[in-house]
């Protein structure tokens, strides 16, 4: 194996500590508390060679460094990073797919069904003493029973949220930008047609300028009033403003909500509303994935270095190969 610890990585904003310690173990790790191109030093802009990140990674910042050959992602959603800016120049981009499926469609079904019968809610009330003064929390207003769901962003994560919901007798439709062959579920070419087919929407589709705002007024309007909207895909992919009016108007009837347009912050509105159910972004947050995803990020490092071979490419940096 190739000496890696002469290799310097450079480390923008914070890192899962698994990751981090690892990098520092095997790698020359350099830190910069935000991925702002203006933090890049000179020693670094001269030794950098590869960028593990949580941050956003931006064009700014690939240009800092001359000799950036790889950016290891660290989540499989890969929206922060200028990968196509990555990919005109040759440099690699890796992400974390597969090791956080399981635990991120978990998450959606504890999601949805904490928005459906109110949960979280009744939890709290029995916390605050209501249950021997009031007697039985009240009857949830809506139910599982007879919902279909669809499903916007039928990949990886979207395949083992349907398998869920099969098991609790839910029928699947979803929605792509291509059918997925095989999969037993009814295919809707546009987002809107998934809408006004289904009354549960689940978004698991990936960030980026394609799905921006893709869930709007009018799709929300098309899910109608008996709707209940899940999203732990991406924050951009919904007009917040327009979520927050259907739930304020009773377009729709409730929403759980596991991300954010502009995370850590939540509009206030949102946090207003009686039937949102609203999380920050736990999707994947256990030890167990966590650590699994930290080293599969690291050993994308690694065989690049070693082998010359990324082992979880993004499908823009596919055929880049390294220089010499
Ligand atoms: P994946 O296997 O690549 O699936 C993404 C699916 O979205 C694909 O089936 C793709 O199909 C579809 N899609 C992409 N762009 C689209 C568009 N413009 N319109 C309609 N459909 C589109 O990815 P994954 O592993 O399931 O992860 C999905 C996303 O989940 C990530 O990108 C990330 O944003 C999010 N995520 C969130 C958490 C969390 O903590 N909440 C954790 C992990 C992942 P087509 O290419 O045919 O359109
Ligand atoms: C992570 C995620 O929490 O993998 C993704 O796309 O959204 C999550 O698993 C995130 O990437 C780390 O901040």
């Amino acid at each position: 194996m190739k000496v890696l610890d002469e290799i310097h990585v450079l480390v923008p904003g914070r890192l899962n500590e698994h990751a981090l310690r690892r990098i520092q173990d095997t790698f020359a790790l350099e830190a910069i508390p935000t991925g702002d191109a203006k933090l890049v030093t000179s020693r670094m802009a001269e030794g950098v060679r590869g960028i593990a990140s949580m941050a956003p990674v931006d064009a700014a910042l690939i240009d800092a460094l001359p000799r950036l050959e790889v950016i290891a992602n660290f989540g499989v959603g890969y929206d922060a990073v200028d990968a196509a800016h990555a990919a005109r120049k040759g440099i690699m981009v890796t992400n974390t797919p597969d090791v956080l499926t399981e635990e991120v469609a978990d998450t959606a079904l504890g999601l949805l069904i904490n928005t459906v019968r109110e949960l979280p809610k009744a939890e709290k009330w029995l916390r605050e003493g209501h249950w021997p003064k009031e007697g039985s929390y009240p009857l949830a207003g809506t139910t599982l029973r007879g919902r279909r769901a669809g499903i916007f962003g039928m990949g990886r994560i979207g395949t083992a949220i349907a398998r869920r919901l099969e098991a609790l007798g839910m029928p699947v439709a979803y929605h792509n930008r291509s059918r997925v062959e095989g999969a037993p579920y009814a295919y809707y070419p546009s987002l809107r047609a998934l809408a006004e087919a289904v009354d549960t929407l689940i978004c698991v589709a990936p960030g980026g300028k394609g799905t921006e705002k893709a869930v709007s007024a009018e799709i929300l309007k098309a899910l109608g009033p008996d709707g209940v909207f899940v999203n732990v895909g991406r924050g951009s992919s919904v007009d917040e403003d327009a979520l927050a009016a259907a739930l304020e108007n009773g377009t729709i009837r409730a929403a759980g909500l596991d991300v954010f347009a502009r995370e850590p912050n939540v509009p206030q509105r949102l946090l207003d509303l009686p039937n949102a159910c609203l999380l920050p972004h736990v999707g994947s947050s256990t030890v167990h994935t966590r650590n699994a995803m930290a080293d599969l990020q690291v050993e994308n490092l690694v065989s690049w270095f070693s082998e010359g071979r990324a082992l979880t490419p993004v499908p823009e940096t596919r055929d880049v190969r390294p220089k010499t």
